[in-house]
């Protein structure tokens, strides 16, 4: 497959042996905490897959890749000057502006010094008698820390599909999330594209218009609302720049960390027909993921939901011109919202071009990919370029890519079994000293990302400072706390919808994988209260030693 490769050779320069912190991964998350950690004076090392930062927007570097929380919300808050100094130049950034902003950051704060490039990390083994990690990586550095932080996305180990004969192919392929750094030319190609979920909805668009034919293999029809994307005028930047601070201080206290979503306070069957149908029209025509939150229920009550369903497949079918076709794009079988909602860019009417056509591997099933292309229950479809739109082991794949043990025998692989066990989704009993940003059992991924980076940033490097402002050397998760946040964060799941949808939400992407609800349903801003409150009171469930404080 192509586009696995980083290129440059690794600069060794950046290579400490002994450090306070390692930090695993150069993306939003990696880089702030290096950012926070070394303000506080430690001596951090970050080690980093890719030949240079950005995580997430250096590797999905597929054509149509951008965000679908608005620029504006979707980047740092933690420097006015920052914030004050970058123009964001359309409501949703492209992925290279995206990437272009981050080596900005990296830049304007001097982070690249401290990250080892075009390595990965391969085991983290925890020492109990001198509380340290020893870090070892694919190309055999070894790194002594006493603490280490997980930044490894929740969105970072990409899962091409298992389908018989899949690396025979002998065109060329693609996964989405390892896409070439050069420019893919599909011009006059005969193009498959496997997968239609955000990825794929973002890539059939623009490879529809280069290619001589594409052909698209939907296994499930997605639910998608028009982006709404467009250029940002220079007086409304300038307007959310003046109320910035305002502005992000209540995207951190709103459930979704978006500070522009409503706050709904009806059930959706409060509201007459009439009524819903002129506040669906509302939200569809402002774009944007807030639509499933038009009213309070939409993701806790069938009937409610079946209403936004029932308005976004009328869209959807209006925007296909053979009804034929509409039918099979269209969701029937799946509550709205429950795998995670996408915004496209003329994704439906892409299926009215003369050069695409559905192939509905529900119906006729892809039984193997030849060396010419992919063959189904009732044909062979010879291609020139095959795309895996078919996205990442998600929220555990890339820390349980990492052998991660202690001394005593205890792996987290082992500890993981049946499902991710954590403490506020920062930390998993039996392994001290090692964070995670964004880690299961966090809000995450059902959040604007940033904002939930940012807040495990600051909580982690506060938590360390406390530590070493009481000469401690460990902390650790306890078994109850972390027993009673994952029964409190399965309570919540279990009380919605999300739990009916064979979603990566709860790894059912990835043949084997527990089916275990991952992220934290109960909202950005009561989650940070609990957080906060933790540590002002001394870090309730959690054992810390090594000096004064136990
Ligand atoms: P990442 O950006 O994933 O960075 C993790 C880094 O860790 C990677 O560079 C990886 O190479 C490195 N790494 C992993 N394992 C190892 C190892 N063993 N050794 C060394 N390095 C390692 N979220 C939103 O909120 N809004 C959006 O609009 C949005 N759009 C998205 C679009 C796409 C295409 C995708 C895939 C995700 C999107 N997300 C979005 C989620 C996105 O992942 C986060 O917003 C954010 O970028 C995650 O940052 P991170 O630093 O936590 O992780
Ligand atoms: O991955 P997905 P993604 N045979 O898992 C199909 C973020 N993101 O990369 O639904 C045939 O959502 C699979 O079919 P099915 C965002 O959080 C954000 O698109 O399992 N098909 C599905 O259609 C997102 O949720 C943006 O039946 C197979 C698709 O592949 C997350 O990343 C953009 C298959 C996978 O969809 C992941 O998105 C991109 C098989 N064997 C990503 N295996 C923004 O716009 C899988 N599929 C912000």
């Amino acid at each position: 497959m192509s586009g696995q490769s980083n290129g440059s050779s690794k600069d060794l320069t950046a290579l400490k042996s002994n450090v306070d912190v390692v930090v695993v991964g150069a993306g939003f998350a990696g880089l702030y905490m290096l950012h926070r950690l070394r303000c506080m004076g430690l001596c951090v090392q970050v080690i980093e897959a890719g030949s240079d930062v950005g995580g997430t927007w250096f590797w999905n570097r597929y054509p149509g890749a951008r965000c679908d929380v608005e620029s504006m919300e979707y980047s740092y808050s933690f420097s006015e000057d920052l914030q004050q100094e970058w123009n964001w130049t359309e409501r949703y950034a492209t992925q290279p502006e995206i990437l272009k902003y981050i080596n900005h950051v990296a830049d304007r704060f001097d982070l690249r010094r401290d990250v080892l490039f075009n390595t990965r990390v391969s085991s983290a083994l925890f020492d109990e008698a001198t509380s340290r990690w020893t870090v070892s990586t694919q190309s055999g550095e070894v790194i002594k820390t006493q603490f280490c932080v997980m930044a490894t996305g929740c969105l970072s180990a990409a899962k091409p599909p298992e389908i018989i004969g899949r690396d025979l192919f002998k065109g060329a392929s693609y996964h989405t999330g390892l896409w070439p750094h050069e420019p893919v030319d599909f011009t006059g190609k005969t193009v498959g594209v496997i997968g239609t979920g955000s990825s794929g909805i973002q890539t059939i668009p623009e490879v529809a218009k280069q290619a001589g034919h594409l052909f698209v293999f939907q296994r499930t029809p997605t639910f998608s609302l028009p982006a709404g994307n467009r250029a940002l005028k220079h007086t409304e930047v300038q307007e959310i720049k003046q109320n910035y601070v305002d502005l992000r201080q209540r995207a951190r206290v709103s459930p979704t960390g978006v500070a522009s979503y409503p706050l709904p306070t009806l059930s959706a069957l409060e509201a007459t027909l009439q009524e819903r149908e002129v506040a669906y029209e509302f939200r569809w025509q402002a774009g944007g993921t807030a639509y499933t939150r038009t009213y309070k229920d939409i993701m806790l009550v069938a009937e409610s939901n079946e209403t936004a369903a029932d308005f976004a497949r009328r869209k959807i079918q209006s925007r296909v011109s053979d009804p034929v076709l509409a039918e099979k794009l269209t969701p029937r079988d799946i509550h709205i919202g429950t795998k995670r909602l996408c915004l496209d860019t003329q994704y439906f009417e892409t299926f009215n071009r003369d050069n695409v056509s559905l192939v509905d591997i529900r119906s006729t099933p892809i039984q193997e990919i030849t060396e010419v292309g992919v063959k189904t229950s009732d044909a062979e479809y010879k291609l020139d370029a095959l795309i895996f739109a078919t996205g990442f082991d998600a929220m555990t794949g890339a820390i349980l890519n990492i052998d991660i043990r202690t001394t005593s025998g205890l792996s987290l692989a082992e500890k993981w079994r049946s499902g991710p066990l954590t403490y506020l989704g920062l930390m998993t009993a039996g392994f001290p000293n090692l964070f995670m940003v964004t880690g299961p059992g966090s809000p995450s991924v059902l959040s604007n990302v940033v904002v939930s980076i940012e807040q495990h940033v600051e909580w982690i490097s506060d938590c360390i400072q406390h530590l070493t402002k009481n000469s401690c050397t460990q902390i650790e998760a306890t078994q109850t706390a972390e027993n009673n946040w994952v029964a409190h964060v399965n309570q919540l799941a279990n009380a919605t919808l999300f739990m009916n949808a064979n979603s990566w939400y709860l790894g059912a992407n990835v043949p084997g994988k527990p089916r275990v609800f991952m992220p934290y349903v109960g909202g950005v801003g009561r989650y940070r209260e609990e957080c906060t409150a933790i540590a002002n009171n001394g870090y309730t469930g959690f054992q810390i030693s090594g000096s004064t404080k136990t």
